[in-house]
């Protein structure tokens, strides 16, 4: 019997590439039809069959307060009535930098984009653009958006220049950008005692998030802002991810390391197209209009994704919303790991906030190549039985997962009641 989800994705495929927008939704990492949805409401929502699930993908980091949040909606709907969109300044958008600003010390000045992509491509160009230099450096297994310079895979040996990681990227761009294990503070000792000079910036996610979730030793950030420190190098932390989804200071409140410049997306936005980019004044002022660095955006800080955005930090702001954010996600997370135990399957994982790494493997892995040792197969069946029982995981390995604000006992309930028939038919 063809489904309606099936129904769909057939249509899809005749008129959009793999019948999706962005490549991970296709399912071709876990097989199977891809889910359409129709609707959310806090933790959960439907597909186009009619089938609820409990939502650990939370548009991939977006939604901290769930689906539908109905101050979003409603202030999103208000603004909307005066307008979508002017092309020129509002107030609305100085109140997004302000609270921005406010809410992460290290930011000095702010840029709005439309996607978390615009704001990494915009901040490695200002990096160049600052100092000169042309160079930079990414950890593999780090995902940074869609832009030429950071599509780059590592080279042959530890520390020969990037080659591009998509077709369609010119190898001499790709050249240019180095990339480095993740938590190997000795191939980044090397590699800027060997190239140093001509390094613009490193770029890297504080809390690694697109590799499933892996953790930084402290170490490798201490010497990520120490290596840029005595080169002059940028140190640019992406956080488009963790950024106000592990803590109302991002990773970088929680580690005590303050770079040069933030990128931000998702949480940011409530939902809506809304990104940005900013920190020190001295490094910001060298956009344009007023510096040498062009950068732009038809849509950049629109009042509806910006107020969507404004009501989504300030429920954040709410006292003890990360502790309770965190208990929850730990309690998932102990929950599953605990019951996989029970039927002879080692799992690991971490949660920080509102963001976790489930991880098919005994031990939490440290950098993508530990990251690829984990038992994929084990992870798909795992991902399909818990869809069966109304649970949904990123339809990847290598993705972080996401619980939101509106995450509660019941989902919590529900979850591992659904992972305990799914590793008791695993195990059978
Ligand atoms: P967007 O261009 O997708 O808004 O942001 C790119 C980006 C930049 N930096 C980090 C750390 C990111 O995680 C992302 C995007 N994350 C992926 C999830 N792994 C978005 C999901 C997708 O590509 O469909």
């Amino acid at each position: 019997m063809t489904t309606s989800n099936e129904k769909l994705f057939d249509r899809a495929q005749l008129v959009i590439p793999g019948g999706v927008n962005s490549p991970v939704r296709a399912f071709r990492s876990v097989g199977g039809t891809p889910r359409f949805f129709k609707k959310g409401k806090g933790p959960r929502f439907w597909d186009a069959a009619g089938q609820e699930y409990i939502d650990y993908v939370c548009s991939w980091g977006p939604l901290l307060h769930g689906h539908a949040n109905p101050e979003i909606v409603q202030g999103v709907c208000a603004i909307a009535q005066d307008g979508m969109s002017f092309g020129a300044p509002t107030e609305l958008e100085i109140n997004l930098a302000e609270r921005l600003i406010s809410l992460m010390p290290s930011l000095e000045m702010v840029r709005l984009t439309s996607s978390g992509t615009e704001a990494t491509m915009s901040a490695i160009r200002l990096a160049r653009g600052f100092t000169g230099r042309t160079n930079i450096v990414k950890f593999d297994g780090c995902y940074h958006g869609h832009g030429d310079a950071l599509l780059v895979k590592a080279g042959s040996g530890a520390l020969t220049l990037g080659q591009p990681d998509s077709k369609g990227i010119p190898a001499d761009l790709a050249s240019h950008t180095l990339v480095l294990p993740y938590n190997d503070v000795d191939a980044l000792q090397a590699c800027f005692k060997e190239y140093g000079d001509s390094i613009a910036a490193i770029i890297v996610e504080p809390i690694a998030g697109n590799m499933n979730m892996v953790l930084p030793h402290h170490s490798f950030l201490q010497t990520c802002r120490e290596v840029t420190q005595e080169y002059g190098a940028i140190l640019i932390f992406d956080e488009v991810m963790t950024g106000f989804r592990v803590a109302l200071g991002g990773a970088q409140s929680i580690y005590g390391i303050t770079p040069d410049l933030t990128t931000l997306g998702k949480v940011i936005g409530g939902g809506m197209p809304l990104a940005a980019f900013g920190g020190r004044r001295e490094i910001m002022e060298h956009l344009a209009p007023l510096g040498p660095v062009y950068q732009a955006g038809t849509l950049s800080g629109n009042p509806v994704a910006v107020t969507a955005g404004l009501i989504n930090l300030q429920l954040a702001s709410e006292p003890g919303l990360y502790e309770r954010l965190g208990d929850m996600t730990r309690a998932v997370m102990d929950g599953i790991t605990n019951i996989a135990e029970r039927y002879g399957f080692n799992l690991s994982s971490c949660a920080v906030g509102g963001m976790f790494g489930l991880h098919f493997q005994a031990q939490c892995p440290t950098n993508l190549k530990e990251v690829m040792g984990a038992d994929n197969a084990l992870f798909k069946r795992f991902f399909h039985g818990m869809l069966n029982e109304g649970v949904y995981f990123a339809p990847s390995a290598f993705e972080a997962g996401f619980v939101s604000t509106v995450h509660g006992t019941q989902e919590l309930h529900e979850t591992l009641e659904a992972a305990e028939k799914v590793f008791c038919q695993l195990a059978n």
